[in-house]
């Protein structure tokens, strides 16, 4: 499908009626309901939105990946990795608490997270992105689609910055290969067992797709950035009490909801 271009009025007004939908915790219908909206135009949109926050002082830390699971490409009907931005307002300390008042529907997810150690020159053909990565850790995303219900298109999605809304990072480590290791997330009363594999068949493939979306779609990657690869299993409803997710070798992370 050719993306439509919209006029930056056009794209201006989307971003406040997400931005509008984030920060007074209400949700909104899909845009596409309303319009069509290309891939382009979904990433100008997500771009106007981070540049929303970005005004009121929040400071970029990072990007996440999204769909790298096949079962949840396979759901969208779409080949294409998503990437959304990380801001330092959705940081949460591992064992700390979230006010869950923030969100409008959270659910949360397994994760596996890296940390880039420098810059990554986009332009530069032969970099490796593997190269760039000094740490590892087990974390968790809390996702909050704007949209009622979580009904979204893809373009919707990336408009929506991807439905990031919070994460949590377990402890750092030096970067190793993960591969295939069993994940458990336990949240509300549910519990929801999967494996690292479930990202691209290993999340470092995550950051090979990272590097290519980076590059077609212009996002800087940053030393010291927060790399979110993809959830490792489906998202489960995170409630008032203890989020837990376990990753075999990897480590623990925690968050209570309150
Ligand atoms: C979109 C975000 C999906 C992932 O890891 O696949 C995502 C959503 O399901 O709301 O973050």
């Amino acid at each position: 499908m050719t993306s439509k271009t919209l006029s930056s009025n056009e794209i201006e007004s989307l971003a406040t009626r997400l931005d509008d939908a984030q920060a007074g915790v209400h949700d909104t219908l899909s845009l596409a309901d309303d319009i069509e909206l290309g891939i382009d135009d979904a990433y100008r949109v997500q771009e106007a939105l981070i540049g929303r926050r970005r005004e009121r002082g929040e400071t970029l830390v990072g990007v996440k990946l999204g769909f790298t699971s096949k079962a949840k490409m396979a759901q969208m009907g779409v080949s294409d990795v998503i990437v959304g931005r990380l801001t330092d307002a959705m940081t949460v300390d591992d064992g700390g608490t979230v006010d869950l008042h923030r969100f409008i529907h959270p659910k949360i997810e397994p994760e596996v997270a890296y940390r880039l150690s420098r810059d990554v020159d986009l332009d530069d053909a032969t970099v490796d992105i593997e190269s760039c990565v000094d740490a590892v850790a087990p974390a968790m995303e809390i996702i909050d689609s704007r949209y009622r219900d979580f009904r979204f298109t893809y373009t919707d999605v990336v408009a929506d910055n991807t439905s990031a809304a919070a994460y949590v990072i377990g402890p750092w480590q030096p970067v190793r290969s993960v591969g295939d290791l069993a994940v458990r997330l336990e949240a509300g009363g549910q519990t929801v067992d999967g494996s690292t594999a479930a990202i691209l068949d290993d999340p470092v493939n995550a950051l090979h797709a990272l590097l290519d979306m980076s590059r077609r779609r212009r996002i800087p990657l940053r030393a010291g950035d927060v790399v979110l690869a993809g959830a490792a299993t489906a998202a489960i409803p995170l409630t008032a009490g203890v989020a837990r997710c376990d990753i075999d070798g990897l480590g623990s992370v925690t968050v209570e909801g309150i």
